[in-house]
């Protein structure tokens, strides 16, 4: 329950928030630097026409008053103007105004998984964003299987990120290649080219062909295992946040090399991204006693992310992508045999911002009239 009322103790004048029972004065500098007006702020853009930094340390407010269900602010900096109080309390959260993340296991009784055509209409796109915005990923199933499909399927959801790998990348089986990825070998868990800066925000794979009977595809969420890891060993998860880790990737044209810890914190100390891909990092020069304590700490993270408790396994068939949050859902594969046929994947990445932006835009524009579930056939998740 949110109420704004005027508390008027003359020689101040304060306005007063209460919030689930709690009051908390808003601060003249914090109200002065909202002010709608045209001469404070762009009306066709809403951005700001001066610099709040510039305000008097020592601001206050000199009067306040409701006209109607508007604020009339004045302040001792001699401006005054109307403030919207549902402006105000919507301000008094930081939030990014998207769903908040659900972080999953092996048990996730229903995987998101939405047929391509379905995503053509917004309200069935807001509840896959949704979804993927709480789980981290989502399962296209019926998709075009063109050479460039994956360009096309990246786009209903934001901009596709070019890398030196160019617009989409092939993965099949080639035994001259450049990365593992490129190999029948099993791929353990890991994110993708943590080598990278800004590392790349979401990966799409496609199927286009798989012949073969090995080669699942794995999901894991970073989330639900850190948080295991941090209930069980508190010093082990503040040291992966914070030891450096330096990952590197080159070959003939391209150099690239990215310095940071596995785990990436947010200003509020939760989770905002993790860096996990063992074929490619190096530990600091530490002590041993330090080494052997950042060596049993990476041990346990690895084995919580290879275990069973926490893994999606399942066979992406020709048509079906998946596509996941690299920052948050590690991928991997089991081992093939190309002998069996064709195996076939192209991939690419987006940037973070993509479906969010899109998840607002569609919100503001459907609200509450999100399509309800359509009955979908769950994918065929491998029996553990
Ligand atoms: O082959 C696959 O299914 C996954 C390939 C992979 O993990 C990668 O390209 O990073």
């Amino acid at each position: 329950m949110f109420d704004i009322r005027i508390s008027d103790h003359p020689p101040s004048t304060q306005l007063v928030l209460r919030r689930q029972g709690t009051d908390t004065v808003l601060p003249p500098l914090w109200l002065r630097a909202r002010s709608p007006e045209a001469s404070q702020r762009d009306p066709a853009t809403g951005q700001r026409l001066f610099n709040p930094h510039l305000l008097p340390d020592n601001l206050t407010l000199t009067s306040a008053s409701w006209q109607d269900d508007r604020l009339q602010l004045a302040f001792s900096d001699g401006f005054a103007g109307a403030f919207d109080p549902a402006e105000l309390r919507a301000g008094t959260e930081l939030t990014e105004g998207c769903p908040a993340t659900r972080p999953w296991r092996a048990d996730l009784p229903t995987p998101p998984v939405y047929r391509w055509t379905e995503l053509q209409d917004d309200r069935s796109m807001l509840r896959a964003l949704t979804d993927f915005l709480e789980l981290g990923f989502l399962l296209i199933h019926d998709t075009p299987t063109q050479a460039d499909s994956v360009l096309d399927i990246a786009q209903r959801f934001g901009y596709v990120r070019t890398t030196n790998f160019g617009q989409f990348f092939e993965v099949y089986s080639r035994p001259d290649s450049n990365d593992l990825a490129y190999r029948p070998v099993a791929l353990g868990p890991h994110t993708d080219n943590p080598y990278r800066t800004p590392v790349p925000g979401i990966q799409l794979l496609h199927c286009l062909q798989n012949e073969t009977s090995g080669g699942l595809s794995t999901l894991v969420d970073s989330l639900a295992v850190i948080a295991q890891l941090r209930r069980e060993d508190p010093q082990g998860f503040e040291l992966l946040c914070q030891v450096p880790v330096r990952f590197e990737y080159r070959d003939a044209d391209t150099h690239h090399v990215a310095v940071k810890p596995m785990i990436e914190l947010d200003g509020s100390g939760a989770v905002a991204g993790v860096h996990y891909s063992p074929r490619l990092d190096d530990i600091p020069l530490m002590s041993n006693a330090d080494t052997q304590r950042y060596h049993r700490a990476r041990k346990r993270l690895g084995l919580l992310f290879e275990s069973p408790a926490f893994e999606l396994r399942f066979k992406l068939d020709a048509g079906q992508l998946m596509m996941f949050d690299n920052n948050r859902v590690l991928h991997g594969r089991t081992a093939f045999n190309p002998a069996e046929g064709h195996r076939q994947l192209q991939g690419c990445y987006i940037d973070r911002d993509g479906p969010r932006s899109l998840y607002r835009v569609l919100q503001c524009q459907l609200g509450d009239h999100a399509a309800p579930a359509a009955p979908y056939e769950e994918p065929a998740l491998e029996d553990r």
